[in-house]
């Protein structure tokens, strides 16, 4: 009877530990692919494979419920076995928290259209919090080997690949369980220090007024401005207190390139093409085309928006206008300064009102960093048609990709 029961006993602890190993492996794959879906040095080095590493994410992301809804059957037993052992119940509790707010909150991303910028934007908050949290904590987890597996009189079995334990804290020598605890504690504060201060500052950006509501700091980023462009552009009125009351979100730096910096001297500003007049402006001549001002909001499709943006700049069905469009032409193609990004709209869409050449953003200029001097603003689309570092229009017969969606996003771009 008493092997019998031992035997049955066995078998759930092999359960556990390869839930326990398969649910390790599978948080390593999401973090090590998230971080690299988050990394900006990554998005220029993945190109395409950026969009095969978001699915392999998602699907890891949905097999991960696997293993909670198994550990869940095994649940009730495993957590009378665990009796007074508070920590190990904690971790559990931790640990499901974890993946259960990883899983909702990634669905959402993953459902981004059909759920809507606002709330695709919570999730991502969500989804940051948890993992600037969690991944310390499953680092922490990992190098302490806080195992939940860990049962009284079960420490000493060597079952397969396990290691042998300590038979039990009271048999371990004083010494020894100190110094664990030592080493425990200076992981954890190890861990601390190397992670606190970036978490703390994304905290301070990102909590301002609710979630994922804080705002870019204006006067920080014209400080920070690389461009040295002269004369700055005079605000309009309706920018400077800009009529939208001024933008609320955060602009995440999503850059494939190195950023430019610009000039009066290495700037200037061309439409060419299927147009009867071509036309190349410096800097001086662009600023003093006639500038309109819109409020709109900016969207992109990893999840993170920017309400209630006060843009000033040429309205883009104007120059077409005045640059004067051939019969014939069909797509309107835009040049980054980088060098490397482009991307288009076919005529029709180009001559949406709200399309911009975007000089000033809630009354100040576009920082070299957000795009500036001159940036395309598509409101009713996806962020990658609002092509930074502007520079060129080209006027084509035949149809373009753009930067990204030859990397595999959508040419459907539409909000
Ligand atoms: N030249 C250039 N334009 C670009 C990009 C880029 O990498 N290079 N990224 C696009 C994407 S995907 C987004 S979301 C926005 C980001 O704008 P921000 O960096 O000002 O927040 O710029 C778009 N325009
Ligand atoms: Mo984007």
């Amino acid at each position: 009877m008493g092997e019998l029961l031992s035997r049955i006993r066995k078998g759930f602890g092999k359960k556990l530990a390869l839930l326990h190993t398969w649910n390790g492996w599978i948080v390593v794959i999401l973090a090590l692919s998230g971080l690299m879906l988050l990394g900006g040095y990554w998005r220029g080095v993945l190109g395409e494979g950026r969009v095969w590493l978001k699915w392999i994410h998602i699907v890891i992301g949905i097999a991960s419920m696997l293993p909670v809804v198994f550990y869940l059957l095994l649940a009730a037993k495993h957590w009378k076995q665990l009796k007074e052992k508070r920590w190990q119940k904690l971790n559990i509790l931790v640990v499901l928290g974890l993946l259960l707010g990883w899983f909702l909150s990634g669905v959402l991303l993953w459902q981004f259209r059909a759920v809507g910028p606002r709330l695709a934007n919570s999730a991502l908050w969500i989804h940051d919090m948890l993992t600037w949290g969690g991944i310390p904590y499953v680092i922490y987890h990992s190098i302490t080997r806080l195992r939940w597996l860990k049962e009284p009189g079960k420490r000493t079995v060597k079952t397969g690949r396990e290691k042998a334990m300590p038979a039990s804290d009271k048999v371990v020598p004083q010494s020894v369980y100190s110094r664990r605890a030592f080493v425990k504690w200076t992981i954890g504060a190890g861990i601390a220090v190397a992670v606190g201060p970036s978490f703390l500052k994304w905290l301070n950006n990102s909590i301002g007024s609710g979630i994922g509501e804080s705002s870019t700091n204006m006067n920080q980023l014209a400080a920070n401005n690389g461009n040295q462009l002269l004369p700055a552009p005079q605000a309009l009125p309706a920018s400077s207190p800009p009529i939208g009351g001024g933008a609320q979100g955060r602009f995440r730096l999503y850059t494939v390139t190195p950023i430019p910096k610009f000039n009066n001297n290495n700037w200037s500003f061309t439409i060419d093409g299927l147009v009867d007049n071509k036309m190349i402006w410096n800097w001086e001549q662009f600023v003093a085309l006639k500038r309109k001002a819109q409020v709109s909001d900016f969207h992109c499709v990893t999840g993170w928006s920017v309400y209630n943006n006060t843009w000033e700049g040429i309205r883009l069905k104007d120059m077409l206008q005045q640059a004067g469009i051939q019969p014939g032409a069909k797509t309107i193609k835009f040049h980054s300064a980088d060098g490397v990004y482009t991307d288009m709209l076919t005529l029709e869409q180009a001559q949406m009102e709200d399309v911009m050449i975007a000089v000033l953003h809630d009354g100040n200029p576009i920082s070299n960093d957000f795009g500036g001097p001159v940036r395309l603003i598509v409101p009713k689309m996806y962020a990658y048609k609002s092509v930074k570092w502007l520079s060129r229009i080209e006027v084509i017969e035949g149809t373009d990709i753009g930067y990204w969606e030859q990397r595999g996003y959508s040419s459907d771009a539409w909000v």
